[in-house]
């Protein structure tokens, strides 16, 4: 048995020599970022693979989010998720936006529709949600909110990449949809992220938008901002794209040996893939009950000290944190399921080279923890 370290993820990465031709493509055209022939392709090749209309590239997430927040020029409050990356409510701060935070439904760990209504005030301008762990939000239900009330809707599907819902990607919902490419992420560009636009015009303006507002030589249109991403990346990112489905299937096969191996495992409870008609497996989320015979963060220890690195996503909770905590919304009592979740939740390594080897030492670490 190893005894080397096992984390959370790991990235896939292929061999390098797959990877030479494509950094001599941009050495040979001397353009490094800016939109050149990389990002052009990645782009067209995302758009077609994700099946949504529009795709806009950046060098990040979170500067993916906050342009998405900035190009729909929204003021006021934004109602949203504390059960999630920091990164989420971050954006909102960037824009000058006032964080509303609404509770999370119990199971799916998804802002609850019915705490989203509650929140709603004359200042909220948008929802803006998180499809946690990649499991689709109730977007019907959301939409039907935003509809009622006149709101924008943007989801943060960091998580979300390839995932399908009920009538498609699950990435068509709401105004805009942003991803995030990071290292630790299903589809990496090392740092990256995108945001999915309805139609061409939206994309226009998100392009400009990260490229500081300039139209043209002499124009520019708005506060923009650098979120470009450079050819490397997006060089990266194409190679990636020609396994990711690979990738996927074999993050698949490490689930389902989880599902098995944690079946007898009393108080270990895999958070339930939800709404999902094809899942991305990004994440192994488990509860840690009370029937279990410690708790998660005795679990979290124990399993740290055999050289596995399992996470908390996401605790603490966003809105425990120093610079939101005093946010009304942000009172304990009334996010009673997010609090359970940020106290039980444990993500378990996942990654497409896990091996089963790997594998079974996690699950016989929590087996002998749970003895
Ligand atoms: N919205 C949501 C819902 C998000 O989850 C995120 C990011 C964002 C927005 C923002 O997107 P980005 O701006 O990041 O594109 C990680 C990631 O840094 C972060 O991207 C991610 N969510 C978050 C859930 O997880 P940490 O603090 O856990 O990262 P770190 O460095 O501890 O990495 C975890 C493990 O991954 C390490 O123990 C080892 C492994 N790893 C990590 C890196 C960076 C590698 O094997 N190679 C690597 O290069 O935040």
């Amino acid at each position: 048995m190893s005894s080397s370290n096992i984390f959370v993820t790991r990235p896939s990465l292929p061999p390098l020599a797959e990877f030479v031709p494509y950094l001599e493509r941009i050495w040979d055209s001397g353009i490094l970022t800016n939109g050149g022939q990389m990002h052009r392709e990645l782009e067209t090749a995302l758009a077609a693979h994700l099946r949504v209309p529009q795709i806009s590239l950046f060098g990040n997430g979170t500067i993916a989010l906050v342009a998405a927040l900035k190009v729909l020029e929204l003021e006021g409050e934004v109602i949203t998720t504390p059960f999630s990356f920091v990164a989420t409510t971050h954006a909102l701060k960037w824009n000058g936006l006032e964080p509303a935070f609404a509770d999370i439904d119990p199971v799916t760990l998804n802002i609850d529709p019915a705490r989203i209504e509650e929140r709603i005030t004359e200042r909220t301008s948008a929802i803006l949600a998180v499809h946690c762990y990649g499991n689709p939000c109730d977007v019907d239900a959301i939409e039907a909110i935003a509809r009622r009330h006149g709101l924008k809707v943007i989801y943060d599907a960091a998580h979300a990449f390839g995932v399908d819902c009920h009538c498609g990607s699950v990435l068509t919902h709401g105004d805009l949809s942003v991803l995030s490419f990071h290292a630790t992420k299903v589809f990496s560009t090392l740092e990256g992220g995108a945001i999915v636009a309805p139609d061409a015009e939206m994309k226009g303006r998100i392009d400009r938008s990260k490229n500081f507002g300039i139209v043209s030589e002499t124009e520019v249109e708005s506060v923009g901002i650098n979120g470009k991403m450079n050819e490397v990346q997006a060089a990266f990112g194409l190679l990636q794209l020609r396994r990711i489905d690979a990738a996927i299937a074999a993050r698949a096969r490490v689930a389902a040996r989880y599902d098995a191996g944690l079946a007898g495992i009393a108080g270990i409870e895999p958070v339930p893939s939800s709404g999902q008609i094809r899942a991305n497996h990004a994440y192994y989320p488990v509860r840690v009950r009370p029937s279990f015979p410690v708790d998660r963060d005795t679990l979290y220890e124990a399993l740290k000290a055999r050289g596995i690195f399992s996470r908390r996503y996401f605790y603490p909770l966003i809105s425990d944190l120093p610079m939101y905590r005093d946010l009304p919304s942000a009172d304990p009592a009334g996010l009673p399921a997010a609090r359970a979740a940020g106290a039980e939740v444990l993500c378990l390594p996942i990654y497409p080279d896990l091996s089963e080897a790997e594998q079974d030492r996690v699950i016989e670490a929590i087996t002998e923890v749970g003895r």
